[in-house]
């Protein structure tokens, strides 16, 4: 059998001008994990279109195309060309389950959820000639799921090739999350077997690690096992995680930077506690964000902060008080979001039924356009005081007052080339991802989160009790000598 499988991009990240390096980031995890389930006499082919120009001319017996909102409208143009030409076609994916009606209208088969229990199920109906039009899942578990497929990434195209994620989901139920929405129907998170994730690490080559997982510490004991069997492994990763998992797990915490965390995507969302209650983001809510930042820094951690703009307490000072609030605690980086109700979301419900939804052009749903009526701001002020904050937070000013909060050289260094990487360097990015070469760069990012590790242990030869303690009782004997 012919499969073609395809992660369509949005326009921007197709630009004949200008390519952000977010684009190319991460491979397509989602696709190499179904592809994993094709048997070894399928012929596969697998493109991402965030990295490389589609050519469209071939007529596979199976065409699986996995859909984002954004990326919606391209999904459908290319869903409707291969339907033309007799391709059966199987859409999957966020934005399928969370518009099945929409979506069928460009499918053979639509799938909702994960894939591991219907796609598996829906190529047994394939192959006996009798595919369904629509497969739900309901049994979620990632026992006995196939090794990724990683020979079909094309490696060299991605600065992150070693994406991982082990679980699915996450414990918690915020209002403007897709995660309720897309796992409904059965259970909400969920995680590989600690064996299982170990044996998908051992595979990767290289150092670096980035997990994708939503939330990496939501089953403490899962994560705690986890960092164990990582010990030793001499790997520098980064992850997502929650303010509350910082400050009330401080084991699992210690554990996993001593199985090489250097760098924490947190979810702080809002500097403003009325409105987690809104959001029903409970778990932050009450909690020292300053103290969560700080212990991160004391562990060596580099801390990404995630913010969103524009919910309904947010009036015209959010931005500033946002961006000062992060350059104050020496956040190294920061992404900034405008609040997006994305369909069949409870902020979605909210929404349409207070009548404050502005369009449903998908395009624009893309957390940097206004889709609706915020409370406190008007829809151009919330756009411009976005833009403006990261212009505000990435001015070299405000790089050089992060690096200041930081009490040592090494800490202060290290913000500066970690933050100036990201947003300063952006035609060089360019440059870089328009060679092929963008993989090229992977040895820096490992350098500047090695030299995290090392500011680490300068601290405790130094003598601060609390962080000795931390290494001496997480520390393996492979990580007695400093990373480099
Ligand atoms: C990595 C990532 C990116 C990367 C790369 C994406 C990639 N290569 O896949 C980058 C940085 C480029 C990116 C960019 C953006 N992202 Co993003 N990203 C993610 C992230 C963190 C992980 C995705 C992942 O790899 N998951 C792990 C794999 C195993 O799961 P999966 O991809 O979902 O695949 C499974 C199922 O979906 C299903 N499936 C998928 N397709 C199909 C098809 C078939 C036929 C079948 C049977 C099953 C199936 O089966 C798979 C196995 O279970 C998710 C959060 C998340 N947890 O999903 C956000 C997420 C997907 N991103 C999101 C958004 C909004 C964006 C941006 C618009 C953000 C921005 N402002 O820049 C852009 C643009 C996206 C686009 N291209 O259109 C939203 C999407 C919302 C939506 N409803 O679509 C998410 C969910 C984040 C969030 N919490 O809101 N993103
Ligand atoms: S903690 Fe993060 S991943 Fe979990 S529901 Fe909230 S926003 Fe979604």
């Amino acid at each position: 059998m012919r499969v073609r499988m395809i992660l369509p991009a949005l326009t921007e990240a197709t630009s004949p001008f200008f390519r952000p390096i977010k684009y190319s980031l991460f491979p397509p995890l989602g696709l190499a994990t179904l592809a994993a389930y094709l048997d070894e006499t399928d012929e596969v082919v697998l493109s991402d279109e965030h990295v490389e120009r589609l050519v469209l001319d071939d007529e596979p017996d199976l065409v699986v195309i996995q859909v984002y909102i954004t990326s919606a409208r391209r999904a459908y143009e290319i869903a409707d060309l291969y339907r033309s030409r007799g391709s059966h076609v199987a859409l999957g994916g966020l934005h399928v389950t969370s518009l099945p009606e929409e979506a069928a209208q460009h499918a053979d088969t639509i799938f909702l959820g994960p894939g591991e229990d219907t796609w598996p199920q829906f190529l047994a109906d394939f192959r006996a000639g009798r595919p369904a039009r629509k497969y739900a899942s309901q049994n979620r578990t990632l026992f006995g799921v196939p090794p990724i497929r990683r020979d079909l990434i094309k490696r060299r195209l991605y600065l992150v090739p070693n994406s991982i994620v082990v679980s699915r989901g996450c414990p918690h139920v915020c209002d403007f999350c897709y995660k309720v929405a897309f796992f409904k129907g059965g259970k909400q998170f969920y995680t590989q077997t600690v064996d299982a994730a170990l044996a998908e690490i051992h595979r990767l080559p290289g150092r670096h690690l980035y997990f994708l997982d939503d939330h990496l510490f939501g089953s403490p004991p899962f994560a705690e096992a986890l960092f164990d069997g990582m010990r030793g492994m001499n790997r520098v990763w980064q992850a997502a995680g929650t303010v509350k998992a910082v400050l009330e797990q401080p084991r699992v915490l210690e554990k996993a930077v001593a199985s090489g965390l250097r760098s924490l995507f947190v979810g702080f969302e809002t500097v403003n506690s009325d409105n987690l209650q809104e959001q029903r983001k409970y778990q932050n809510i009450g909690r020292d964000y300053a103290a969560a930042v700080s212990r991160l820094h004391e562990l060596g951690v580099m801390v990404n902060g995630s913010f969103v703009f524009g919910m309904d307490h947010d009036g015209p000072d959010v931005f500033e008080r946002t961006v000062e609030w992060a350059i104050a605690q020496g956040i190294e980086t920061a992404t900034f979001h405008i609040l997006t109700p994305y369909p069949d979301t409870a902020l979605h419900g909210r929404m349409e039924s207070e009548d404050r939804l502005l369009h449903r052009d998908w395009d624009l749903y893309d957390t940097r356009h206004v889709v609706f009526k915020p409370a406190r701001l008007l829809p151009r002020e919330l756009e411009d005081g976005y833009w403006r904050a990261y212009r505000d937070f990435y001015r070299w000013g405000s790089i050089f007052r992060g690096a200041a909060a930081k009490d040592d050289w090494r800490g202060r260094v290290r913000h500066i080339a970690y933050a100036g990487g990201w947003k300063k360097f952006e035609p060089l990015w360019d440059l870089l991802i328009r060679s092929k070469h963008v993989l090229h760069a992977l040895p820096v990012l490992e350098a500047i989160l090695s030299a995290s590790g090392e500011a680490a242990h300068e601290h405790e030869h130094r003598g601060d009790p609390r962080l000795a303690s931390d290494f001496a009782a997480s520390r393996s004997p492979a990580q007695e000598a400093p990373h480099g």
